[in-house]
């Protein structure tokens, strides 16, 4: 319990009125919209938290939002984190990562910032062409007496070769943190893919598959590493009088770890939609010449988080006039993940940035569209979305 407690006052006393903000009317489909549980249903968790006035440092709702998350992914440990790239920057402490580390351009850049705030050389291997996920066929090339730690990304949720990357990883006795910020959820033969690699990092942001507004966490295989990240997340504090790392303020807030637990509640119904809609446009765009729908989920437990097609060039406009068509009938689509992330100027410099080290990347994020997909939008969203692809 925290020492000082929050006072809350009362409404008479406040100095400015509060005035309550319009409602918003917006009517533009977006490539993803937060699937939210109803708000009356969160009002009890709320007043739970008004009565303890515990707002943080490990209240309640963090401890259960833990355990239900485990349960839920069926992994053991997990520490929760304020967003998905804290996590990141701390997973790479957490193991005592230095030096070159292995990574994917495509991505969101998050991935290779984590690594840039730890002083660390991201150097970016090529992608497979089908998968778009980082290519194992490609790492052993890379790697150099101060390469660590490889950190490939499970893009759209797609998993990587997991088998692969870890055989390369023993082989150099190297590290391998997962940025499963797009994989909430994610099955393969196995179990969940979470529980692959030394740690992996979920996101929870306002734009993921499963939101707490934002949020994020690290999946640990124990509970000795998961103490260290939980004291590492906290400033490095042990208890009140020892510090044991130069740690970071990393924690999930109570509202957010309430706000998660009853989100848990609505994510399968949210995936099920999802799915739905996968299913919907892979059967829509089959037939449409020049668009290649990236990677169908197959046996795998998929989370349908994205729903990337490949703008080939015979098809009759090119992804970016086809961009602009969409934005022209107030559909906002994305280029998830155009410029790679190699071509920001903070990374443009080195060679492993260099386009014809990358090549399969380069011609996936000039082709890429990520079209709307959330469990808000109709089977009548869905045709439109068609329409302006098949129209063209
Ligand atoms: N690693 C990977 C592989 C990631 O993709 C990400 C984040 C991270 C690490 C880092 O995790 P966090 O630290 O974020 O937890 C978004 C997100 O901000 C970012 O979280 C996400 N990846 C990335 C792929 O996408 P933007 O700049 O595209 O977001 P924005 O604001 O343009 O939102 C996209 C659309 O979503 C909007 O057009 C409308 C809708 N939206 C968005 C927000 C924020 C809403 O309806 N409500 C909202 O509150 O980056």
């Amino acid at each position: 319990m925290p020492l000082l407690q929050p006072h809350v006052l009362p409404e008479e006393t406040l100095s400015h009125p509060i005035r309550i903000v319009e409602p918003i009317v917006d009517e533009r489909m977006y490539v993803t919209q937060p699937h939210l549980a109803p708000l009356a249903e969160f009002i009890p968790y709320l007043e739970k938290i008004w009565q303890s006035k515990v707002l943080t440092n490990g209240g309640p709702f963090h401890q259960q939002f833990e355990k239900a998350l485990c349960e839920y992914l069926g992994v053991k440990h997990l520490a929760l984190f304020t967003n998905g790239t804290l996590a990141l920057v701390t997973a790479l402490q957490a193991l005592r990562i230095t030096g070159e580390v292995i990574t994917t351009p495509y991505s969101f850049v998050a991935t290779a910032h984590s690594l840039l705030w730890n002083g660390i050389k991201p150097v970016f291997v090529d992608v497979d062409p089908h998968t778009l996920n980082l290519d194992p066929a490609k790492i052993e090339a890379a790697i150099t007496p101060q390469t660590t730690a490889i950190m490939p990304v499970h893009c759209y949720g797609h998993p990587c070769d997991v088998e692969a990357i870890q055989k390369i990883a023993d082989n150099y006795n190297l590290k391998v943190i997962y940025d499963a910020a797009h994989a909430f959820g994610v099955q393969t033969g196995n179990g969940s893919v979470l529980q692959h690699g030394d740690l992996s990092v979920l996101s929870f942001h306002a734009t993921k598959v499963f939101n707490t507004f934002e949020g994020g966490a690290i999946i640990c295989p124990d509970a000795k590493t998961k103490q260290h990240i939980d004291h590492l997340k906290n400033f490095g504090y042990v208890d009140e009088v020892t510090v044991v790392a130069s740690g970071i303020n990393g924690k999930m807030s109570e509202i957010n770890a309430a706000f998660g637990l009853l989100q848990l509640k609505h994510i399968d119904v949210a995936l099920a939609r999802r799915k739905e809609i996968d299913a919907r446009y892979r059967t829509l765009l089959r037939d449409v010449p020049g668009v290649r729908c990236v990677n169908d989920a197959g046996e795998k437990t998929a989370n349908y988080s994205y729903f990337p097609i490949l703008v080939e060039n015979d098809y009759p406009l090119s992804r970016d006039a086809l961009y602009q068509k969409f934005r022209d009938h107030e559909i906002i689509v994305r280029r998830y993940f155009y410029p790679l992330i190699s071509e920001f100027p903070m990374y443009r410099g080195t060679p492993s940035a260099h386009r014809d080290n990358l090549p399969a990347a380069s011609e996936a994020a000039l082709k890429v569209l990520c079209i709307p997909i959330h469990p808000g939008m109709s089977d009548e969203d869905v045709e439109r979305v068609v329409d302006i692809i098949a129209s063209a």
